[in-house]
């Protein structure tokens, strides 16, 4: 595979830094109430994950996703703006303003979410990846799961489905070593969760390194093309959550923060990248700084316009509950 360039490595830059920026300014904004509401999962931390595997894709392919669904949504390219006006709860937002953090969804881009039931967007998943092949489509669904919601019913169900009728689902667990509070190996059987694919007789491209954008987008490329013509592929990438659980989590930074310490320090995507780029091309550090600035007023933005924009009203309550 070609190495990728470097208009498009700065362009996962971008994306990276953006979805940073965004979600510790969305960590800010609720600390002020200006998002309200009890739940609000950040992405910081995963960044590289959503930004190599939806790079993968085509337009036309789906992608979805649990509640930690924000930085998702950004690499999708749905605008920061109606994603900021989805948090407060506004009109302009993704979704009316009726789904918010957790139920972000944009149709035109074939991402379709955003969902608070542990595993409970799997079936879905199986569901578009049907629509797909009973068509005689060639487009792919990109499934995010979260490394907890490995040991439900919906996950068994979904493995199984999706192998029997050989759809064309790629299935992407972020593990982050934790589901809430709990470590993965006191909730896992088996801990090394790629090797799950065995149990449904399918193709796994094993575990990948999901703080690294350029590994993660070469062995998801390789995933969605066998997935288009073949069949399910389950893959792994190790990553780690820089925030707690959600906000409601405060124990979190205090009780694991020499973990965190540590993968901030060494594992961090935007380190990373920031390396690769250097190490390649010279003179990248004002294109770096630019990408930061430009980021920062582009969330700077998004936040003025989801506050300026009008709150639901009374026909907007009622609308969409029934098909006009
Ligand atoms: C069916 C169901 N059970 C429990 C919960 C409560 N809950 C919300 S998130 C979560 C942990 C999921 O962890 P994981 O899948 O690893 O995702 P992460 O938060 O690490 O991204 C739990 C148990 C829920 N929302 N739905
Ligand atoms: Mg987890």
């Amino acid at each position: 595979m070609a190495r990728p360039t470097k208009e498009t490595l700065l362009d996962w830059y971008r994306q990276i830094v953006l979805i940073r920026d965004f979600e510790e300014t969305c960590h800010d904004l609720y600390w002020q109430k200006r998002i309200t509401g009890v739940y609000l999962h950040l992405y910081s931390g995963h960044e590289a994950v959503g930004v190599g595997a939806v790079a993968a894709l085509r337009p036309d392919d789906s992608v979805i996703t649990a509640y930690r669904d924000h930085g998702v949504a950004l690499a999708r390219g749905v605008d920061a703006k109606a994603i900021m006006a989805e948090m407060m709860g506004k009109r302009t937002g993704t979704s009316g303003g009726k789904g918010g953090s957790m139920h972000l969804a944009s149709r035109e881009h074939n991402f379709w979410g955003g969902y608070a039931i542990v595993g409970g967007h799997l079936p879905l998943a199986v569901g578009i990846a049907l629509e797909s092949r009973y068509n005689n489509k060639d487009t792919v669904v990109l499934s995010f799961v979260g490394d907890g919601a490995t040991n439900n019913g919906y996950f068994h169900e979904s493995m199984n489905m999706s192998a029997i009728w050989d759809l064309p689902v790629v299935w992407l667990i972020e593990n982050n070593f934790y589901g809430m509070g709990t470590r993965v190996e006191d909730a896992a059987g088996q801990p090394e969760l790629y090797k799950r694919a065995v149990a449904y007789g399918m193709e796994s491209a094993g575990r990948v390194d999901g703080q690294n954008v350029v590994e993660v987008n070469e062995v998801l490329s390789q995933a969605v093309s066998y997935a288009r013509k073949k069949g399910p592929i389950l893959i792994e990438a190790i990553t780690y959550r820089y925030r707690g659980h959600g906000v409601s989590d405060r124990q979190y930074n205090e009780r694991l923060s020499d973990e965190l310490e540590q993968w901030k320090a060494h594992r961090d995507p935007i380190t990373i990248l920031a390396r690769q780029l250097r190490e390649r091309f010279k003179n990248v550090d004002k294109d770096l700084e630019r990408i930061e600035q430009e980021a920062r007023k582009t969330v700077d933005e998004a936040v003025q316009f989801a506050e300026m924009s009008p709150a639901p009203d009374y026909d907007d309550l009622i609308r969409n509950v029934y098909v006009e």
